[in-house]
């Protein structure tokens, strides 16, 4: 093993794992996804006592779970792994410019063998609550197999798309047919085969699983309520002498990454949609289109702002659809009105538009003829009664918030969710005030989901790396966030997302997807490079935008 890793493993053996009772830790981590596996990686390193929970039986997290068929990263390969370790991104070879969830879940596992962090992690076990005691500075972790665990720290490395989502319609659980969530689709294979399947939702999961499904043979029925604009992916194997290059450059590649709002490697621009010609516009668009990918930002830099730019780009999308879809009327009920592109999650595909040609693919728009209720057989809408063998629901997440919240998290009477159910406030998305030592990875306020996640993940692990290093070295007993900050950052968080054209459609970045969550936009809008520069300024202040405390005695 390289002298990089193997310090590591020194500090983690001189962190003393083995000699703790195997209930008592300086820090418990929720979730063995990048975010958790980073997460004990740098602990360790910190001589830190450190166990993760995870509820899957392997590491991987969204990898691990988010099996359906088609089931694929919408960001680069080369971006969407792990940069603290050249050891680990030269050992590791990608096959394909958009990874599949078996590649991917293949790395997660590569990682936890070449940093063997499997030794910490307890497997199948959920995390149902977490407790803080003020007096002693300490928080009781209760799972659901009855045990507890007490730790100064807790880091919430759960996911921002890990709560998957029913559909509130009625009627759900008396379908006699087999149903699938494909957040949680099973291990075993589901044979699709000439069966008749219903799939409810077009979002990015959809749209990756309906051509895969009809490519299985199914007769697949497409319920639609609002139709999303996606560009094709353009995805192709990877060719070796690409993969040598991207290794010998990848230094220049990840510094480049760190200086853009995304933190990939595609190019960023500033530039103007109405600073090209109209002929310009439609040959970049073209070009886009042609090569696949979400190359359109690297293009036009105002086009999460400017509506009558976005307008344009729509148009251009509504084009392809009508020349794509051979049946005028379902290539109609495709198009996406109404809102502007990107402001919900711009989708990329494999085939999707064109799936609608195949003789077994049915549309069925239930904007117009909305869903009832759930049977016995299948789906019944206003007009018509579905018979399905199958229900695929593709309904999304309680991003961001849902799998913290699903934690009954309190400190004395105090009750995170409780606070939540006001809107989401978490400064930096990192810590919440008046929940001492509780880190989230990801959390509220951060750029998360906005960019691509594992540079977010790798920027906010090492933000608190430091924070917790600093704390211990001060002696302190706890960190925590400081109310009227934490009030500032989630202002700070709406007036940048008030100028961007976000807030003009209901989406999950904006918690319209779930009853009841109330109306704000929950991921940092800024960019991922300025949220970075705010951190780097706040570790050279030695952390003074936040609270610590001390006992008396010291
Ligand atoms: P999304 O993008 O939230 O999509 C969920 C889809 O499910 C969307 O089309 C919804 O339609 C539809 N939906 C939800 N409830 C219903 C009901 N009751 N009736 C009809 N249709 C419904 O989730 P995804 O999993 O596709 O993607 C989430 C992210 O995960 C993605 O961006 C990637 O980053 C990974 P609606 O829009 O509400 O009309």
């Amino acid at each position: 093993m390289s002298e990089e890793l193997s310090e590591s493993q020194a500090e983690r053996e001189a962190g003393g794992l083995g000699e703790r009772p195997d209930d008592r830790f300086d820090a418990i981590v929720v979730g063995a996804g990048f975010a958790g596996m980073y997460s004990l990686h740098v602990l360790r390193g910190l001589g830190i006592s450190t166990r993760v929970i995870e509820a899957g039986s392997d590491v991987g997290g969204t990898w691990y779970w988010n099996r359906y068929p088609g089931a694929r990263c919408d960001v680069q390969s080369i971006d969407y792994s792990y940069s603290f370790s050249n050891e680990i991104q030269q050992e590791w070879t990608w096959s394909e410019r958009f990874s599949p969830q078996p590649e991917i879940l293949a790395y997660a596992k590569f990682v936890a063998d070449k940093l063997k962090l499997r030794d910490s992690i307890v497997f199948e076990t959920r995390v149902l609550a977490a407790n803080f005691d003020e007096g002693q500075g300490r928080w009781t972790i209760t799972t659901d197999d009855g045990q507890s665990y007490s730790a100064k720290y807790v880091i919430m490395a759960t996911g921002p798309l890990s709560h998957p989502k029913k559909p509130e319609i009625d009627g759900l659980d008396d379908f006699q047919g087999e149903t699938y969530l494909t957040g949680q689709w099973p291990h075993e294979r589901v044979e699709l085969k000439g069966k008749r399947v219903g799939i409810i939702g077009t979002g990015s999961t959809a749209i990756q699983a309906i051509p895969a499904i009809a490519a299985q043979g199914a007769e697949l029925l497409v319920f639609q309520r609002t139709p999303a604009y996606s560009f094709p992916a353009g995805n192709y194997p990877l060719d070796p002498e690409y993969v040598a290059d991207v290794k010998s450059n990848y230094q220049k590649l990840r510094e480049h990454a760190r200086s853009t709002p995304h933190g990939g490697t595609r190019p960023n621009t500033t530039r103007q949609t109405f600073s090209y010609s109209a002929e310009e516009r439609l040959r970049l668009c073209e070009d886009v289109w042609q090569k696949g990918g979400q190359e359109l930002f690297a293009y036009f830099g105002d086009l999460i702002v400017d509506e009558k730019a976005n307008t344009e780009i729509g148009e251009f999308v509504r084009g392809k659809i009508s020349k794509i879809v051979e049946d005028p009327e379902v290539a109609e009920a495709l198009k996406p009105r109404n809102y502007p592109l990107g402001a919900r999650r711009l989708c990329l595909d494999t085939n999707y538009y064109a799936t609608y040609n195949l003789p077994n693919v049915t549309l069925v728009d239930v904007a117009k003829d909305p869903i009832e209720r759930i049977t016995k057989t299948g789906i019944k809408t206003r007009d018509k009664d579905f018979q399905l063998d199958i229900l695929v629901l593709a309904t999304g997440f309680d991003a961001i918030t849902g799998a913290i919240s699903a934690v009954d998290v309190r400190n004395g009477d105090r009750s995170l969710r409780e606070k939540w159910s006001h809107g989401a406030k978490a400064y930096l998305g990192l810590l919440s005030a008046g929940f001492p030592n509780f880190f989230m990875v990801n959390g509220p306020g951060s750029p998360s989901v906005l960019g691509n996640v594992i540079a977010t993940i790798e920027q906010h692990v090492e933000f608190m790396r430091d924070l917790i290093a600093f704390t211990e070295r001060t002696g302190a007993k706890t960190v925590e966030a400081e109310q009227e900050r934490e009030d500032k950052w989630l202002d700070h968080v709406q007036d940048v997302a008030s100028n961007t054209l976000f807030m003009k459609a209901n989406s999950w970045y904006l918690g319209s997807n779930v009853v009841g969550k109330p109306r704000l936009m929950i991921p940092y809008a800024g960019g991922l490079h300025n949220f970075r520069k705010l951190c780097d300024e706040i570790t050279q202040s030695n952390f003074d935008a936040f609270v610590f405390s001390r006992d008396p005695e010291q």
